[in-house]
């Protein structure tokens, strides 16, 4: 089922609550083409909510805007996408809240969040960047092999619906021998400089998913374990998407994956996520209870969040998941994927030559980052369960009117009218 029938579908019952709905659609040249649309809903006495614009991965020079508006009913919403078809390429209907729950009257602007695993579907082709093209300076930049690799791999995040297979990729040997590097290198210094918890997951992903020098782990394989360890599950993605539609799915349990490799001329050097950052850095973490329940704190923090929240919770995320250290003992050791995915950072943040802080949200929230050179500034964590305790405190001092709660049984957002 397409995702818009899929929206039409839950609202079929509920003619009397404003249907709430996001629609994407594509157009090429932005100023005249966008009033063109614009009027066209203007003209069916709909007020918008929000727009949101970024450029388009489709083709040069396209625009993808994001629109949400309160319908009145289902017809409504068809009768906006129909009138925008003419107008603009790719019209479809992406999310809608209207009727997907009886107490679900949130407040006109509340942005538009997923409720059911299955919205995450909506995310694969939002892709930010590296989706398709590379930056000129990626060292596979100018390597046509290497991009026509990558947009092969990428098609499986592309054409990805949630509860299927992640389809295995059949790395070539350049990948598995740019892995080897990479896995030789962070191997030998994960004894002492890797948290306890990602020691300890270390062995069972040798002995369950594959993991060792001569072999890529496939996100399937892994998915599986760490659906048996704490829930989450991994799917595939083009690319970086926005910070929140990347932290959304952790309310939900799912990481989303890169399924790619960087580039074989730089094994230890990449600029962007790639399988050997996944695999190495996020994986064995998401398989530990406390850390996996830290983690979807922040995503269910993220849902429906301010755009002011949402920075600030992507640098509480920045700060832990991906650049995250931690007290075990009299010692201090890294937990961030981003850390322990690289060989110099590695050893850099544990020497004295950062500084170091205690991990208080609040302050962490507001701390700027270089996001090209090593943190100078980096906040230790006392636990897991003591850093969940308090992003949990952080995000109720943000300012939505409403909480949410994960159901598991149906893999939903319930929301808690307001807190
Ligand atoms: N997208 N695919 C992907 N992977 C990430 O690690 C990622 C992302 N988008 C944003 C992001 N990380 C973070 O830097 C925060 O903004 C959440
Ligand atoms: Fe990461």
């Amino acid at each position: 089922m397409s995702a818009a029938a899929n929206h039409l579908h839950k609202c079929a019952d509920t003619s009397v609550t404003p249907v709430k709905t996001t629609i994407h659609f594509s157009i090429t040249d932005k100023v005249g083409a966008l009033d063109d649309c614009l009027a066209a809903i203007k003209a069916m006495h709909i007020s918008l909510t929000r727009i949101e614009s970024r450029p388009s991965k489709t083709a040069d020079w396209d625009y993808d805007f994001f629109v949400d508006f309160n319908a009145v009913d289902v017809e409504q919403v068809r009768q906006v996408a129909k009138s925008l078809e003419p107008l603009a390429k790719q019209v479809h209907v992406v999310g809608g809240t209207g009727g997907a729950s009886a107490s679900s009257d949130l407040p006109e602007s509340t942005p538009w969040f997923p409720r059911k695993m299955i919205d995450l579907d909506t995310f694969a082709d939002k892709v930010l960047e590296m989706g398709e093209e590379l930056d000129s300076d990626h060292p596979g930049a100018k390597d046509a092999v290497y991009r026509a690799r990558r947009a092969e791999i990428t098609k499986i995040a592309k054409t990805f619906k949630t509860g299927q297979p992640i389809p295995h990729v059949e790395y070539t040997e350049t990948e598995v021998k740019t892995w080897a590097a990479v896995f030789e290198k962070l191997t030998g210094m994960f004894p002492t400089h890797a948290c306890r918890e990602h020691q300890h997951v270390f062995p069972l992903l040798i002995q369950n998913c594959g993991y060792g020098p001569h072999q890529i782990p496939q996100l399937d394989v892994v998915s599986k374990f760490l659906k048996d360890c704490t829930g989450f599950t991994l799917r595939p993605v083009m690319g970086l998407l926005t910070s929140r539609d990347f932290l959304n799915g952790l309310a939900f349990r799912v990481f989303h994956s890169t399924q790619y490799i960087r580039h074989h001329s730089r094994p230890l050097y990449t600029p962007e996520p790639d399988v050997c950052h996944e695999l190495l850095g996020h994986v064995p973490l998401f398989a530990n209870p406390d850390f996996a329940d830290f983690s979807q704190e922040i995503g269910l923090a993220s849902l429906g969040a301010s755009d002011e929240d949402i920075e600030r919770l992507a640098t509480i995320y920045w700060f832990t998941v991906e650049f995250g250290i931690c007290r075990q003992g009299d010692q201090i050791r890294a937990y961030g994927a981003g850390l322990l995915s690289s060989f110099g950072e590695l050893e850099y943040c544990l020497s004295d030559k950062p500084e170091i802080r205690a991990f208080e949200p609040a302050k962490v929230a507001q701390q700027k980052y270089p996001i090209t050179e090593y943190q100078p500034v980096y906040f230790v964590a006392e636990s897991f369960k003591d850093a969940q305790m308090r992003v949990r405190e952080f995000a109720n001092s943000c300012d939505r009117p409403f909480s949410v709660r994960y159901n598991a049984y149906t893999e939903s957002i319930e929301i808690l009218d307001s807190k």
